[in-house]
């Protein structure tokens, strides 16, 4: 239980780290739900942060960290005390999906994750021909995943698909305990 206190669950502010390789989609992500809208991006040097009302009365400071070669380093500077981490894909690119798996494991691997639940996105479903996210998961289950509490969800930072669950899901995220690791949020 003290560990539960000491993570921050049941907090009325919530702290989201947006992970993911560069051209992810992941400030696009940022901006469309703070404002609704797709904004021109350019490549992330360092961190955007915006802070996010939502319907469960939970405030969440959501950060969305550069995701290039060069920057990776920095990332697990951002990954103390964190409430939710979400991983953004580009659903689009296959060549960079090992790559964008790597990244990921990297990430849950450190001890700030441990109990952390995890929102994997699979952006940029817009585009024909795009990974489905149920590819995705059967591709992302045997790893690191299996020690924590995640979801995945196909999603459009240009059109919106599938970001209306987003808000909800982390509202979920913070206000449950961390039970069922390993299975679906
Ligand atoms: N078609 C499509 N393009 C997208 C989508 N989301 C982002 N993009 C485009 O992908 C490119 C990269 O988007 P960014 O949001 O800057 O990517 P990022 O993950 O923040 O990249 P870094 O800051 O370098 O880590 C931009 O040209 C976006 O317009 C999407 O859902 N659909
Ligand atoms: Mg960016």
């Amino acid at each position: 239980m003290g560990k539960l206190i000491s993570k921050g669950w049941r907090k009325r502010d919530a702290r989201v780290i947006m992970l993911g390789l560069d051209f992810a989609g992941k400030s696009t992500l940022l901006y469309k739900l703070k404002s609704g809208q797709a904004v021109e991006t350019c490549p992330t040097v360092g961190f955007n942060v915006e802070s996010l009302q939502t319907p469960c009365g939970i405030s969440f400071t959501l950060w969305d960290v550069g995701g290039q070669d060069s920057l990776r380093a920095s990332w697990p500077n951002y990954l103390e005390d964190i409430n939710t981490l979400i991983f953004v894909f580009d659903s689009t690119d296959m060549s960079q999906l090992a790559k964008a798996m790597a990244a990921l494991e990297e990430a849950l691997s450190h001890p700030g994750m441990a109990g952390i639940p995890v929102l994997l996105l699979a952006n940029k479903q817009d585009v024909p021909g795009a990974l489905a996210p149920a590819k995705l998961g059967e591709m992302l289950r045997l790893g690191g995943l299996a020690k924590h509490r995640w979801m995945l969800r196909g999603c459009s930072a240009h059109s919106g698909q599938g970001l209306q669950e987003v808000l909800p899901i982390l509202c979920h995220c913070s206000e449950t305990a961390k039970t069922m690791m390993g299975h679906n949020i």
